[in-house]
């Protein structure tokens, strides 16, 4: 393996149980109401893909008055520096934050928070190994992104601002880190040149959703059902493994939102 890239090697991860609320979670677009069984047997699923490819998972238990707390990327960003806390533009997601602060505090030494007005959630937050990308989107304004900019140049990061298409929830529903070079985009997101420093695999026609994926050690961890762009990654020479996703994806929820890694 090449130089160590905490970008995309890890050694943790931390997950939350879907609680019987999620069927009330957030949605763009009504398509139907989660199976919660079926979602629960996913989750499973999903965290133990995370056990295989190396991670020492922390699964916390169920939020009922938090219908999409399991969607834990949304609360943080976690850096080799340190963890910053965010602050969900989504007035019903706010208070997952502290539920998770106590176990971040745990865990991290040096904890940050943005503490407003700006709103910011972690789905718009793309860390490479050269720059934190951050999109404004929805959920995410300017102000949010330029309280997280300061605190990250103490960090040493570098932090470049982009947009998110009308209609994308977040910048990582549209593309994901595959390695230190090389990105998983939709066309949509990458014709505006955002990703002209990186190599790009784009996602198969009729297949954006394929776009919100994970590389976790040496496997990228997608959505079940987009057959031509898990071919191209497997051409690629990826590892992947596909996990099945439909009841999340009712919700806007994909392969990163659903773990904080680091
Ligand atoms: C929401 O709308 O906030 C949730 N239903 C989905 C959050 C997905 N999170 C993510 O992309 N990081």
């Amino acid at each position: 393996m090449s130089e160590y890239d905490p970008s995309w090697q890890f050694t943790r991860a931390i997950t939350r149980r879907p609680a019987s609320s999620v069927t009330a979670g957030l949605r763009g677009v009504d398509i139907g109401t989660p199976d919660f069984d079926l979602m629960l047997r996913h989750h499973a699923q999903y965290v133990e893909a995370l056990h295989e490819a190396g991670a020492r998972v922390i699964e916390l238990d169920p939020l009922d008055d938090f219908p999409d707390g399991l969607f834990v990327e949304d609360t943080a960003l976690c850096l080799p520096e340190g963890v910053v806390l965010m602050r969900p533009g989504a007035p019903t997601r706010l208070g997952e934050v502290a539920q998770i602060e106590p176990v971040l505090q745990g865990l991290f030494d040096k904890v940050a928070r943005i503490d407003g007005p700006g709103t910011i959630e972690a789905g718009d937050i793309l860390t490479t190994s050269r720059e934190v990308l951050v999109g404004q989107s929805l959920r995410t304004n300017s102000e949010g992104i330029a309280e997280l900019a300061s605190i990250l140049s103490n960090w040493g990061h570098v932090l470049r601002e982009v947009s998110v298409p009308e209609g994308v929830l977040h910048f990582k529903t549209d593309c994901s880190l595959l390695d230190t070079t090389t990105i998983l985009s939709t066309e949509r997101l990458a014709k505006s040149g955002i990703f002209s420093d990186y190599n790009v695999i784009f996602t198969a026609d009729e297949e954006e959703e394929a776009a919100n994926a994970i590389r976790y050690n040496d496997f990228v961890l997608m959505s079940a059902g987009f057959p031509k762009t898990a071919q191209r990654l497997t051409e690629a020479g990826y590892h992947i493994k596909q996990l099945g996703n439909s009841e999340c994806a009712k919700l806007d929820g994909g392969m990163s939102c659903l773990s904080l890694r680091f």
